[in-house]
């Protein structure tokens, strides 16, 4: 970056920081002269462009009428997503009629504080009219690329990237089924990825996705894609991992699979990023997301194609968790009043920064950094159902033969509140492999492994039970699976 314009940065920075801290209230109060919107903070975007990576966020046009939210966008980020303003629904609600205004202001906004945007989403079934969902199947190529055409020749030459095509698989690595695949198969995709090329060179072209984050059925389904277009000689540039995370679930693997797509040829952003926990919060989950968010960073830095982070909204209060999953929150870095939490010291320190001049984590009005009880130990059933995650008792079933085992495992929500949203972690006896698993995604393979819901499963009710199972490979010990965690408390079993 040239340093006239890097001084205009900072001098728009300060400018911005001047703004947030005369928004007044608590949050003045406690971040002139050491927030990490103030001057003398750390900046997530300059430790970011330092190590030669960015630090994004999401940005819709209603946050653009807050100026909390926009001093500290406009301070700490220097790439931005539009949250829904380029959605299909938005940009074509009917057929041939183009709307770009909402998100015109979010590149204006970007602009303006020389952020790059990651344009998103061209292709995707979900915030889909129903015009496009409803045609014959013969007319779905060329809306598809009417569409793709018009909305990526007005942005031309004015994004960092376009997600072409988003959410494309099933849990399983299959293709999902959609007005899009119904009508062209697989195809779709390379022919969407020609057809923005065409429309605009210099965007980088991604395909986009949840849950494929660590090696798994659904991450080796976006391999072999990517991999097979690679051959093909498609354009695609990238790979998303949107990392809508847990907390206490980044998987282990994050880092060799961002490894195995770079070794395709392509890059990994993470796009999406945010960690949810039961709200309120307790100190100890609060703890656990600044190393799930440091994890998550330095996975990313350690890889020379992973070319940055963006997380998905400011604060809190912009999160898409509390509308989506019930009784979960605070899955940003900064907290119901953008105090930052504890994440963000943690991605401060993991950009090579110095956190110690950011303020701490203070207890907030909503309760979202309130500390725990006893953060040092996993809270019981009886005295705190719901702040550490879940309680939980574990029945399994195993059939064994010569070489292979299948087990099934029944959880059972033994909390006060329904649990929405679940991982269960155990540990396999050493020589088991997993290569196939139904009613969950198990990732990694061996060793300590996660079962994560699907979407139908998500939500366990207090008192109800779930079940999923996989399949094994064994090598003379095919005794069940131990030390059974969900959503990171420890279960009964039995
Ligand atoms: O769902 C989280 C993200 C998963 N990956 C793709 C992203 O595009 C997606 O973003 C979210 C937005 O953050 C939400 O704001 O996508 C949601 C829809 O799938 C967005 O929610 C929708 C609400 O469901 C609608 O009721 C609302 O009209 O936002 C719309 C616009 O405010």
């Amino acid at each position: 970056m040239a340093a006239q314009l890097r001084a205009a940065h900072r001098r728009a920075r300060a400018l911005a920081a001047l703004a947030l801290a005369a928004a007044g209230g608590l949050l003045a109060a406690a971040t002139v002269g050491s927030g990490p919107a103030g001057a003398a903070g750390p900046v997530l975007r300059d430790l970011a462009e330092a190590k030669g990576s960015y630090f994004g966020t999401a940005l819709t046009q209603s946050d653009l009428n807050n100026s909390t939210v926009t001093a500290l966008a406009g301070t700490q980020f220097d790439v931005v997503t539009p949250g829904n303003e380029m959605k299909w629904d938005t940009t074509e609600s009917s057929a041939g009629n183009f709307n770009f205004g909402p998100g015109d202001r979010i590149v204006s906004f970007a602009k303006a504080h020389s952020m790059r945007v990651r344009g998103h989403t061209l292709v995707w079934h979900s915030q889909l009219p129903s015009w496009v969902s409803n045609l014959p199947a013969a007319q779905v190529k060329a809306a598809m690329e009417n569409h793709i055409t018009t909305e990526a020749t007005h942005y031309k030459g004015q994004l960092y990237s376009w997600d072409v095509v988003n959410e494309p698989f099933n849990e399983d690595g299959t293709l999902r089924t959609d007005v899009f695949s119904n009508a062209m198969g697989s195809g779709y995709i390379a022919d969407a990825l020609r057809t923005a090329r065409a429309a605009d060179p210099s965007a980088k072209l991604y395909l986009n996705d949840y849950n494929i984050e660590g090696l798994g059925a659904k991450s080796d389904g976006m391999y072999q894609l990517v991999s097979s277009l690679k051959s093909q000689g498609v354009p695609i540039d990238g790979v998303g991992f949107e990392s809508h995370f847990i907390v206490g679930q980044v998987p282990s693997s994050m880092k060799a699979n961002i490894q195995r797509f770079t070794a395709l040829g392509v890059n990994v952003a993470i796009t999406e990023l945010d960690d949810r926990m039961p709200v309120p919060a307790s100190a100890a989950n609060l703890a656990q997301q600044a190393t799930d968010y440091a994890n998550v960073v330095n996975s990313c830095l350690a890889v020379s194609g992973c070319v940055g982070v963006s997380q998905w909204g400011v604060g809190d209060p912009d999160s898409w968790i509390p509308g989506a999953f019930s009784g979960y929150g605070a899955a940003t870095m900064y907290d119901d009043t953008y105090q930052p939490k504890a994440a963000y010291n943690a991605v401060v320190t993991a950009l090579g920064g110095n956190s110690s001049s950011s303020p701490s984590p203070s207890p907030s009005p909503s309760g979202s950094s309130s500390p725990s009880p006893s953060p040092s130990s996993s809270p019981s059933p009886s005295s705190s159902p719901t702040s550490g995650g879940a309680a939980c008792r574990v029945s399994t079933q195993v059939n064994a033969w010569n070489t292979g085992l299948t087990e099934n495992v029944t959880v059972t929500n033994t909390g006060a509140t329904a649990v929405n949203g679940w991982q269960l972690t155990f540990t396999l006896p050493a020589g088991q492999t997993v290569n196939n698993a139904w009613n969950a995604t198990v990732s990694p393979a061996s060793g300590t492994v996660g079962a994560t819901n699907l979407a139908y499963n998500a939500s366990v009710p207090a008192g109800g039970s779930t079940g999923f199972g996989f399949q094994a490979t064994h090598t003379g010990n095919a005794a069940p699976a131990t030390g059974f965690a969900l959503n990171g408390v420890a279960c009964t079993t039995g």
